[in-house]
């Protein structure tokens, strides 16, 4: 496995915070104006070849220390990378495209594209509480929208990125839900009513799957290894396998067929920000 960089290696990428027209800030507690595109080029560094993965940040307004993690994480971490997979569940919930007015997504949306104005390529998958972001705060994030499950090679190894609730078939009432809420009919439908009718229907089942959830076995909400395994062998055989979705950040080695498969399960940012982070010479999972 690849080891973490060394702290000398990382802290030459960072830009010298001693030269006195630069603000007296250290980086990892930099709160640099989001807006202030040429402070975030400063930290930017001249080689970026690696590919970052997060999911489940779950971000809210109600729980303000993770939006500060995250934008935090944006402006030093993300910055150097050539690319950010955000393997789903950015949000907490969405109600649709027509929230993105709400201050709390403005701040978010904000930081994503000024992100992507300095050349990091940002991407996003649905999860399964936000699958209804769509093509206006893609575009006003500057973010690409992906499909789940999306193939995509990383420095010549193929990696096969999924937001991970599909592989929990044996959830069965959970994957009922998610054939009815990701049918585009019903969709549709829901759309077509009020912002805050949505809202308050969103709560209203975001309060029964709590309920339900607790009544469910550790086993039942983790990934089943026959459909990863059939994930892995549709999509023949990558070397990598990265999801979220389970908040069970762990790293999996899998023989299937004669083909060595690692399973990155990507964390949760409930009580701390995590990431996996993919160069040449392999992945590693960080925290913040
Ligand atoms: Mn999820």
């Amino acid at each position: 496995m690849a080891q973490s960089r060394d702290k000398s290696e990382v802290d030459s990428l960072k830009p010298d915070l001693s030269h006195p027209d630069l603000p007296h800030t250290k980086l990892s507690h930099a709160k640099l104006p989001l807006t202030d595109l040429s402070n975030l080029l400063l930290a930017k560094a001249a080689s970026a070849d690696t590919y970052l993965f997060i999911s489940d940040l779950h971000l809210c307004a109600s729980r303000p220390h993770i939006t500060i993690a995250f934008l935090d994480f944006l402006q030093t971490t993300a910055i150097k990378a050539k690319a950010l997979y955000i393997l789903g569940d950015l949000f907490e919930y969405w109600a649709g495209d027509d929230d993105i007015e709400d201050a709390f997504h403005q701040q978010i949306i904000l930081a994503f594209k000024t992100l992507a104005d300095t050349g990091v390529q940002l991407f996003l998958m649905h999860g399964n509480r936000d699958f209804l972001i769509s093509q206006r705060f893609c575009t006003a994030a500057k973010i690409t929208l992906v499909n789940d499950p999306t193939l995509v090679v990383l420095h010549g190894k193929k990696a096969l990125l999924s937001h991970g609730d599909d592989l929990c078939t044996d959830d069965i009432a959970y994957q009922n839900f998610r054939h009815q809420v990701r049918d585009k009919n019903w969709q549709k439908e829901f759309l077509s009513q009020p912002l805050e009718t949505r809202k308050q229907q969103i709560e209203a089942i975001r309060t029964h799957s709590e309920q339900e959830k607790s009544q469910k076995s550790a086993q039942i909400m983790d990934v089943n290894s026959d459909a990863v395994k059939a994930l892995l062998q549709a999509y023949h055989y990558p070397e990598l396998l990265i999801h979220g979705h389970t908040h069970r950040p762990n790293q999996h080695q899998i023989q299937l067929d004669g083909h060595n498969i690692t399973r990155w399960v990507l964390g949760d940012w409930y009580e701390q920000g995590s990431y996996l982070s993919c160069e040449q010479n392999g992945c590693q999972d960080m925290r913040l």
